[in-house]
């Protein structure tokens, strides 16, 4: 069996057995993938150095899996990481050409980066091995391995949305950036959505030649295939976090607190993509328009910062802090308080047992590629009285998840109608819409997107 190579901006390495139930669910997928298959996951170890990633490789074994780290400099990290991967490919990709930022510099330093990133890995790559490439930070590394004589059968996945045409052309050189895709033999995406713009690019932008019902694009004589894989959770590996007493402990924490109100939780990392401000103000809308309520309903936003050098997250931040301050001061009496909101990260074993608690919850991304906290919400849901999903239509999840309230995120009204629907909704209906949504959360998980994609990578 060939050998699997991931590449992705960031490594999890595995901690040593017993620690490794800490990892999350795409970490643990990868790391039972590459103990398949044996295999190498290489990228940026997190660290800052001088000599960044031309300083030396970093290699250590756990378990059959090798990971590979490089550190970056200064440069690198402010011009590829902070710059062009996060303040200009994540808006653009999600839509938000209002905060993208086109700088020729970054740009530069995302070429230079995946450049450093294709010469410090060739030499782990062996013949016959998979090459997977993960995410929007490495879109050109495929081409930079070619270029290197790498000729094994190399992929790409893209975890966040794929833009569409007339958004993506915003981007300077754009061309240039879609035809190093063309370079993978298998482009992976999480919607038929998003893989449906990537075509659409490609015939109109590129003339390249596209076969929509295989998904396999030809340009130049080359051809690759673009197909969508649906990511999952690690249903298993989930449910055995929420049968621990730190699941259980985090359960009654919540509902002891919450005591006769019916709690509703969001959980995200503080990103503008997430649509918190817009959701804080469908909970204000509801609570204007059924201002009694404040004693049925109480909202938890678990929201631990991210990316905090970039500007455009510390506004956010603020913005969401303003506004549930807002809300609480109106709203509040001495022992009731309408919103609480946690900045801090916490373990996927207390995330269950709020999960489990909250009797609906609220997840409404004005744009994800997937979103995997709807899934984990589903999954972690009592069979016998289940809570409500609200889910925004723009998450990739939505195309799986039809069952749950589906809101438009951008309208006040939308999610406060459906934030009292999912308060009142009887036990038969709640009952209903779990039962068409776990089985596919529960079998489209991310053992299986992984075993699919290796799949198709080996051809
Ligand atoms: P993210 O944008 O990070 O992922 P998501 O898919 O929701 O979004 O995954 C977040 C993960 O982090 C979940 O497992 C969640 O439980 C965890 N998490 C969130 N907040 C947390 C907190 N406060 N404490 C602890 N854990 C927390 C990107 C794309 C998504 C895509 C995934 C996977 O943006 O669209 O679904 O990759 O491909």
């Amino acid at each position: 069996m060939a050998k699997l190579v991931v590449i992705s901006n960031r490594v999890a390495v595995p901690k040593a057995r017993g620690a490794a139930g800490a990892q999350g669910g795409l970490a643990g997928a990868l790391n039972s993938a590459l103990r398949k298959h044996g295999g190498v996951w290489f990228g940026w170890s997190g660290q800052e150095s001088e000599e960044g990633a031309g300083g030396g490789i970093n290699t250590q074994t756990h378990d059959g899996v090798t990971t590979a780290t490089v550190d970056l400099s200064k440069r690198d990290i402010d011009e590829y990481y902070n710059g062009y991967a996060n303040a200009t490919l994540w808006p653009l990709f999600h839509y938000r050409l209002d905060l993208t930022e086109y700088e020729r510099e970054t740009g530069k330093g995302y070429e230079r980066v995946n450049e450093a990133f294709a010469e410090a890995v060739t030499p782990l790559i062996e013949e016959d091995d998979l090459v997977w490439v993960h995410d929007y930070h490495l879109i050109p590394l495929g081409e930079r391995l070619r270029s290197r004589g790498i000729t094994n059968r190399i992929g790409f996945f893209l975890h966040i949305p794929w833009p569409p045409t007339r958004l993506f052309v915003s981007l300077p050189y754009h061309e240039r950036l879609v035809r190093t895709m063309l370079q993978y033999d298998l482009v992976g995406f999480q919607t038929q959505e998003w893989l449906d713009s990537f075509l659409h690019y490609c015939t109109k932008e590129l003339g390249a030649e596209v076969d929509e019902a295989t998904g396999s694009v030809t340009l130049d004589g080359r051809t690759v295939t673009a197909k969508a894989y649906p990511i999952g959770i690690d249903w298993d590996h989930f449910h055995a976090q929420g049968d621990s007493g730190e699941s259980r402990q985090a359960e009654q924490r919540l509902l002891s607190s919450t005591r006769h109100r019916i709690a509703m939780i969001g959980v995200d990392r503080l990103d503008y993509s997430k649509g918190l401000p817009e959701r804080i103000d469908g909970i204000g809308r509801f609570f204007d328009q059924h201002p009694e309520r404040v004693r049925d309903l109480v909202y938890i936003q678990v929201a631990p910062p991210s990316r905090e050098d970039v500007e455009s997250y510390q506004q956010i931040r603020a913005l969401l802090e303003q506004k549930t301050g807002q809300i609480n001061g109106a709203r509040s009496e001495v022992d009731v308080v309408p919103i609480r909101y946690v900045n801090r990260g916490y373990t996927h074993a207390q995330l269950y047992g709020f999960f489990r608690a909250a009797k609906i919850g609220l997840v409404t991304p004005l744009r994800d590629g997937m979103n995997l906290v709807a899934k984990e919400y589903v999954a972690a849901q009592d069979p016998e009285d289940p809570g409500v999903l609200i889910l925004s239509r723009f998450a990739g999840a939505a195309h799986q998840l039809e069952d749950a309230v589906l809101v438009n995120p951008h309208s006040p009204d939308d999610v406060a109608d459906a934030i009292g629907r999912a308060l009142d909704m009887k036990i038969d209906e709640r009952r209903e819409r779990y039962e068409k949504m776990v089985g596919t959360v529960r079998d489209d998980n991310v053992q299986k997107w992984t075993a699919d994609f290796v799949r198709d990578l080996t051809g």
